[in-house]
């Protein structure tokens, strides 16, 4: 029933996955007080070491994008030196793993950074507080300056180059779940009139100026990107923002990812404007590399392999209930039930 997920998977000439089972990136705020990892994060990695992929939880890029208590970083030497500890220790297991590439942009805090402002599209504010730091309200972000953006540009491809430096086989962009870039492509968010705004052509400008300046920086086969078209989570959908990622996926077609990976908690969420769920969208309107996700188990993921929707599955809960996830789903063992008690602890 489940075989389909041990099948090997080619995601560049230089890699290929052993199985098709990738665990999702998943915040868990265990850095250290420097958002440096630890060696518990890497002995939690590496327990993760036989699935396909591991995507890491997401990382921030520079100091302004942190959102949630310690986040880990890449922008620091500490930071690239404390991933190392992980990627050799996933490695030496004959894992792999890419690193997620995090800016908040508006859901950032001020809270967690000295210097700078909270940086958006525009000057939108998310209503309500950090989750379990309720206390802290979101603020009104300053608009990012046409040389903000840029700057914005230049950090996300020195973050992806010291992800390679770090070690990993690649990076995935965050450019879902209502963080910075998927702030550029959402008409709720993105209310600018210059060239980045107003038009789907200018609301992509953003998002693939980062792409390609990664891609440029490091490969675009070693290039992955996660996007949420169905805003669920920090944004409110427009029926218009299909228009934006019409053209975004087709823009991405002409690019050689190393795959897209959908943004999404539960892929039974059907989005009008999208005619259907947002996996069944990007699928007509991509036809490369797509990894699903959203309340998947092995068999009904499975399922969903076998009835062409997408071509990887990620997992992101029962992974943090189950470090033998894919030993399990291989003997047929019994998986265990995730609860939030279980974000306290790595295990
Ligand atoms: C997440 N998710 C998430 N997504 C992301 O792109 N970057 C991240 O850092 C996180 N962090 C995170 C933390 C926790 C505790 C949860 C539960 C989720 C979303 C995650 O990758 C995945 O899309 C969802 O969990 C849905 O998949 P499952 O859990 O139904 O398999
Ligand atoms: C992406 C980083 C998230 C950091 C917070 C960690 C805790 C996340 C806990 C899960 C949140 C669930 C949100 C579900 C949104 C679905 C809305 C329909």
């Amino acid at each position: 029933m489940t075989e389909i997920l041990f099948d090997t998977i080619k995601l560049n000439p230089q890699l290929t996955l052993s199985n098709r089972i990738v665990m999702a990136p998943l915040t868990r705020c265990m850095a250290d007080d420097d958002l440096v990892p630890t060696q518990l994060m890497a002995d939690y990695y590496a327990r993760r070491a036989d699935s396909g992929l591991i995507i890491s939880e997401a990382t921030i890029i520079r100091p302004d994008g942190q959102g949630y208590p310690n986040t880990p970083g890449i922008y620091t030497k500490d930071q690239i030196t404390g991933w190392r500890r992980v990627t050799d220790a996933v490695h030496a297991k004959g894992g792999k793993i890419f690193l997620q590439l995090w800016h908040t942009g508006r859901v950032a805090h001020p809270h967690f950074f000295k210097d700078g402002e909270v940086l958006a599209p525009s000057a939108e504010r998310l209503d309500g507080s950090i989750p379990r730091m309720r206390d802290l309200s979101y603020v009104t972000p300053k608009p990012a300056s046409k040389s903000e953006i840029e700057k914005l540009v230049e950090d996300f491809a020195n973050a992806a180059e010291n992800a390679i430096e770090a070690g990993f086989d690649g990076v995935e962009i965050h450019g879902a779940n209502g963080y910075l870039i998927d702030q550029f492509l959402h008409y709720d968010t993105n209310k600018r009139n210059d060239e980045y705004g107003e038009t789907p052509e200018n609301m992509a400008r953003f998002p693939l100026a980062i792409v390609d300046a990664i891609s440029q920086r490091i490969g675009s086969e070693r290039t992955a990107l996660r996007i949420s078209p169905g805003a669920y989570f920090n944004i409110t959908p427009d029926a218009r923002d299909r228009q934006v990622f019409e053209y975004f996926l087709a823009a991405l077609e002409q690019r050689e990812l190393a795959y897209l990976h959908l943004g999404l908690f539960d892929d039974n969420m059907t989005f009008d404007f999208l005619d259907g769920s947002a996996t069944d969208f990007v699928r007509r309107h991509y036809s490369k590399l797509l990894m699903g996700v959203g309340g998947y188990n092995a068999e009904t993921g499975s399922q969903a392999i076998k009835n062409n929707r997408f071509d990887l599955l990620a997992i992101g809960r029962p992974f943090i209930a189950n470090p033998d996830y894919v030993e399990k789903v291989k003997t047929g063992g019994l998986v265990r039930e995730y609860d939030e008690s279980m974000l306290e602890q790595l295990i």
